[in-house]
């Protein structure tokens, strides 16, 4: 009579499970304001989140090893996603965070690019160097004209030189695998450069006279970029030996902005006829914390190395439920898709927990970053930028 009992206890919790999982994965998505702003267009419903992983990830579904039907491996969240589009499919490279602190890439493949996310089979299996990596994250995907897809992120270990009894001072640098079709990825060695640390490092798309271009973040610490920091550029021969070299800052952090802290980029550039389109985060400090928002600038399309647009302040900031997470106050980005029609899909994450999308174009992305008006650095240019507004549209 118990067998029976708790045999229809597992079963009904199991269709519950699977049912509340097809109605998260399955539900539509739509644009969150009628009117906007009409650079993008935020979308109502976090298009991956924890609760997105494969039901068969967190639960053993043996009734006779786990007659509770219990979750044994928990999911924390599901951020800071790379992306691209492959095969017709709109593609994130998650971060996934279990509930024992460690990141993880995991593929979720949507039809149309706002909703409908499903994760693959398995997570991505991320072969190790000689110096195993104690955490991975950040994945940038890079289609690059070498015909290879790259997947750059952050490794992460226990910095060797931090004092006894330090538990959670860490190394970071830039990872690197490459693969012909998204599940069997062939780990290279990790980046060598001049700085201490890396993160946020990004591949270039296309070889510049020659040479695989890196955007790079260096930083004297783990969390402090210190007198580093920045984003640098430099390149290399062969990814086969990644040593950086020429490596120069081409976006530095500024006393009185939103990348006043520090700053990095976002995915791989969008190539426009203007010029290449940046995403990328800036974090200020306040006396709630670190506040990271999405800015955008623009970079010469024959010079890479020469930033020639900036909007003053934020592209994205967080808003409502974004505001709060993890670590509260972050908007990050790394993955945007370019399609075929140049409709435009940032993905972002809200405060190290969940993703996002907001729609934009090609074409409304470089209005905003050629036409609006860039920072005074001062309060008095910020009031005299309005009033030549004002004034101009006073002469319509
Ligand atoms: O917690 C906010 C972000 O902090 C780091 O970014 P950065 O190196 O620019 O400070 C990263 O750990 C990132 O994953 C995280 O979202």
């Amino acid at each position: 009579m118990t067998t029976i009992t708790s045999s229809v206890h597992f079963q009904e919790r199991k269709s519950a499970l699977e049912k509340e999982h097809k109605i998260l994965i399955e539900q539509k998505n739509e644009p969150q304001e009628i009117v906007g702003n009409g650079i993008y267009d935020r979308y109502k419903n976090p298009v991956v989140t924890a609760a997105h992983i494969p039901l068969n990830w967190r639960f053993d579904f043996n009734e006779k090893t786990n007659p509770f039907l219990q979750e044994r491996i928990g999911i924390n969240a599901a951020f800071n996603a790379g992306a691209m589009k492959w095969n017709g499919k709109y593609l994130l490279a998650v971060r996934v965070e279990g509930i024992d602190r460690k990141s993880f890439f995991a593929i979720a493949e949507s039809p149309n690019g706002i909703d409908n996310f499903k994760f693959w089979d398995k997570p991505c299996v991320i072969p190790q160097t000689e110096d195993p990596d104690t955490n991975v994250y950040d994945m940038r995907l890079i289609n690059h004209e070498d015909g290879y897809v790259y997947g750059i992120f952050c490794t992460e270990r226990k910095d060797p030189n931090a004092p006894k009894g330090d538990t959670s001072s860490a190394v970071a640098n830039a990872g690197i695998v490459r693969s012909k079709d998204l599940v069997n990825w062939e780990r290279l060695p990790d980046l060598i450069s001049n700085t201490g640390q890396q993160r946020n490092v990004v591949l270039h798309p296309e070889f510049v006279n020659g040479k695989y271009a890196l955007y790079t973040r260096p930083q004297d610490g783990f969390i402090d970029v210190g007198s580093g920091g920045g984003i640098g550029l430099g390149y290399v021969e062969d990814m086969k030996n990644p040593v950086v070299k020429d490596e120069k800052i081409i976006f530095g952090k500024q006393y009185h902005t939103i990348y006043e802290l520090k700053n990095g980029l976002g995915p791989a550039p969008i190539k426009t006829s203007k010029g290449w389109l940046h995403l990328a985060h800036g974090v200020r400090n306040t006396a709630a914390g670190l506040r990271y928002t999405l800015y955008m600038f623009m970079t010469d399309l024959n010079d890479i190395s020469k930033v020639i647009h900036v909007p003053a302040g934020h592209f994205m900031g967080p808003e409502g439920i974004e505001r709060v997470g993890d670590v509260s106050n972050v908007l990050f980005s790394n993955g945007w898709i370019e399609d075929e029609d140049g409709t435009v899909y940032v993905y972002y994450a809200s405060s190290d927990t969940r993703m996002h999308v907001a729609v934009s174009t090609v074409d409304k992305l470089v209005d905003y970053v050629i036409n609006t008006p860039a920072d005074t650095f001062v309060s008095a240019g910020s009031v005299q930028t309005i009033i030549n507004q004002i004034e101009k549209n006073n002469a319509i």
